[in-house]
Parts: structure tokens; C-alpha cells; sequence
């Protein structure tokens, strides 16, 4: 066989993979995991080497002071084997375990409030998880310069980033395992972690932690790019939704309008104002649909607005009867949505 297979498969595995490095703690915690590796072979090789020369060696009968040697031979490698080595091998990864847990989690004071503003220099997101689908905020010094988006963390490249963690229903855990370790969302307490995106990619991020039907369909994506591009791309989100440039658009906006959706969802400079699912007002903008479920493309958006429970059975958005021209219509306007 070629190496086609096993490239193939390294390119599916790479977004969500912990031995692919995005930044300087997962840099940590990978050279933690590579010295655990080691060690860790090393020791199991030794234990199972030695395992199979006590079974399989040959030793004649002895006579009583022989036996006696061997007794005391015996308990030497007892004390060796079972408490001198295990100090040994361990403390090291005790300590480097300390200091790698030192250098990657933020100290206690930093994990504040959730409403506090970032202090001056700090990129601060928060992301809440709901089921099955987060929440982003990106905080600022100046509330005017915040804004909302879902399922998708984008940052500037180099720039120490702190998630503020929160969540509104269940316990969920937010994972990026080529940027960071997993970090808790626990309803009634805010937790935060700190990555760095060293360079421009994307990373794909899961729920770690059960949290109902479809945990397995609540993922995301963080987008790292450059500075200039993240400060227009953040201007774009503040604004408001792009106000229907003609007629047919505002017939599709209006039959948006008028369905269930506004109960639930909002879009900025519209009367729609929901607060039970994610924001749409740069739905256009973004990668993936349904928290990393489907790429966002006018067929998968078109199935998922027709029938999300088919997708996504058990997700809190329900399946909404549509005439297909009022469907179509909706599509049409979300996808001006951008
Ligand atoms: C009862 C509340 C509710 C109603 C009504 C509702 N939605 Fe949703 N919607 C949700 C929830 C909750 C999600 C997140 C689902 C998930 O990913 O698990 C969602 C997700 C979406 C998404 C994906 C957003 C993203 O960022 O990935 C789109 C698009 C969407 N809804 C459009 C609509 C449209 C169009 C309507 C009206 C026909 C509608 N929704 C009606 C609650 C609702
Ligand atoms: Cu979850």
C-alpha cells in the first residue's frame, strides 16, 4: 500500500489532535505527554523483561544458607523494585507535572467574575455552553465594541487568549486538543483557561463532558489569523445585519420574520431578539452550522432549518412546519446574512 492511507488519515485527525501543537501550551502539555510516553514504555519494558526471566530461568534445589541468601536477595529487590524505583521515576514526573500544570492554567485570582471587563490588554472571550451549542462573547473594555457570535472562536495570531467558561444548563467541558487541555463549564461558576493560536490555522474543538442527547454533535472551531484580518473580521460581527438590498430580500426577511424563529434566535437591527438559540446575525460568516454538525452551505443549511430534529434529535430547536416557499425564502435571507 501506498503512504496515501496513513496521510490521508493524518490530515482527518489533525484538527482535533493533541500531538499537533497550535501554541505554547499545547507545546507543554505535549512534551508532558512525550516524557510520560517514554518513561512510561521504559518502565513497562523493565517491569515485563524482568517478569519473564523470573518465570522462565532455571534454578537447581538449595541447601539452607543458599536459601537463606536468596531470601535476602530477595527482600533487596522487593525494597529496589517497589519503593526506591518508584520514587525515582516518579517524583521527576510529580514535579514536571506541577510545573506543567504551573505554566499552562491561569492563577486563581485571574479567574474572575464573568462580568468583570478585561483588564487593560487582555483578550478576554466568553463562551457559555448551552445544550448542545456555545455561546461566544468577546468582551471589551468599551461595551460598545463587544459582540456575540456561536460555535466558532476566531483569535488573533500570537495573542494570549483567556475563555471565560460559564454554562447555562448542564455541565460541559470545553476542548481543543491542539491548543489547550479541557477545562469545565459549571452552571453558577465561571472558570477560565488561556490558550495561544502560535500561528494562522484552524482547530477543532468537542465537548468533553456528557451533557444530554447530543453531546456528541457539540463541537466548534477556533480560526487563528492574522491581526489585521481578526480587527476587520471583529468589525464586521459589531455591526448590524446587513439591512435587505432589494425588494426579494426583504420579502425573504419578512417571511423570516414572521415564523417561530425570532422566538428563539436573534438578528441585530431587527426586531427579532431570541434568546434561545444561537445568534444569526453573521450567520453567513461563519464555517459549520449546528455547533460543528454540518458545513454551512445552502443545502445543509436549507436541510437543517427544514428538519433539525432529524439532524439533531433531542436538540432544543424543534422542527417548524414550512410552506418550501416560505423555507426557501428564509434560507434566501440568512444567506445575506454574512
Ligand atoms: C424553540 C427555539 C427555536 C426556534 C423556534 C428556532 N430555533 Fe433555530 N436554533 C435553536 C437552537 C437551540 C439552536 C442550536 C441547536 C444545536 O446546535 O443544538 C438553533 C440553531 C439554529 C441554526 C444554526 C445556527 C448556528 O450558529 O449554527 C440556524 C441557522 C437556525 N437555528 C435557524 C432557525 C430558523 C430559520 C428558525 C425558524 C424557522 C428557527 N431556527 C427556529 C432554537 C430555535
Ligand atoms: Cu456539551
Amino acid at each position: 500500500m501506498s503512504a496515501l492511507p496513513l496521510a490521508a488519515l493524518r490530515q482527518a485527525v489533525a484538527p482535533q489532535s493533541a500531538l499537533r501543537a497550535g501554541g505554547p501550551e499545547a507545546e507543554q502539555i505535549g512534551l508532558l505527554w512525550n516524557v510520560l510516553l517514554v518513561v512510561g514504555t521504559a518502565v513497562t519494558v523493565g517491569v515485563l523483561a524482568f517478569l519473564a526471566y523470573a518465570l522462565f530461568r532455571r534454578r537447581g534445589d538449595a541447601d539452607e544458607t543458599q536459601g537463606d541468601r536468596r531470601m535476602r536477595a530477595g527482600v533487596r529487590w522487593m525494597v529496589a523494585g517497589g519503593v526506591v524505583l518508584p520514587i525515582v521515576v516518579l517524583m521527576p514526573i510529580l514535579v514536571l507535572t506541577m510545573r506543567t500544570l504551573g505554566a499552562v492554567t491561569l492563577p486563581s485570582r485571574t479567574v474572575a467574575s464573568a462580568d468583570e471587563p478585561p483588564a487593560p490588554g487582555e483578550f478576554v472571550v466568553e463562551v457559555t455552553g448551552r445544550q448542545y451549542w456555545w455561546e461566544v462573547r468577546y468582551r471589551a473594555r468599551r461595551p460598545d465594541l463587544e459582540f456575540e457570535t456561536a460555535n466558532e472562536l476566531r483569535v488573533p495570531v500570537g495573542r494570549r487568549v483567556v475563555v471565560r467558561l460559564r454554562s447555562r444548563d448542564v455541565i460541559h467541558s470545553f476542548w481543543v486538543p491542539g491548543l489547550q487541555g479541557k477545562m469545565d463549564l459549571v452552571p453558577g461558576r465561571t472558570n477560565a483557561l488561556v490558550f495561544t493560536a502560535a500561528r494562522p490555522g484552524r482547530w477543532r474543538g468537542q465537548c468533553a463532558e456528557f451533557c444530554g442527547a447530543q453531546h456528541a454533535k457539540m463541537a466548534f472551531t477556533v480560526v487563528a489569523e492574522p491581526a489585521a484580518e481578526w480587527q476587520a473580521w471583529a468589525a464586521r460581527q459589531r455591526a448590524d445585519a446587513r439591512p435587505p438590498a432589494d425588494p426579494a430580500t426583504r420579502a425573504a426577511q419578512g417571511a423570516f420574520l414572521n415564523s417561530g424563529c425570532v422566538l428563539c434566535h436573534a438578528v441585530r437591527g431587527t426586531p427579532a431578539r431570541g434568546d434561545a438559540g444561537p445568534d444569526l446575525t453573521h450567520l453567513a460568516s461563519r464555517l459549520t452550522l449546528a455547533a460543528g454538525t454540518l458545513p454551512n452551505t445552502r443545502g445543509h443549511l436549507t436541510g437543517w432549518v427544514a428538519d433539525p430534529q432529524s439532524i439533531k434529535p433531542g436538540s432544543l430547536m424543534p422542527s417548524v412546519p414550512l410552506e418550501p416557499r416560505t423555507l426557501h425564502a428564509i434560507v434566501r435571507y440568512l444567506e445575506t446574512l454574512d
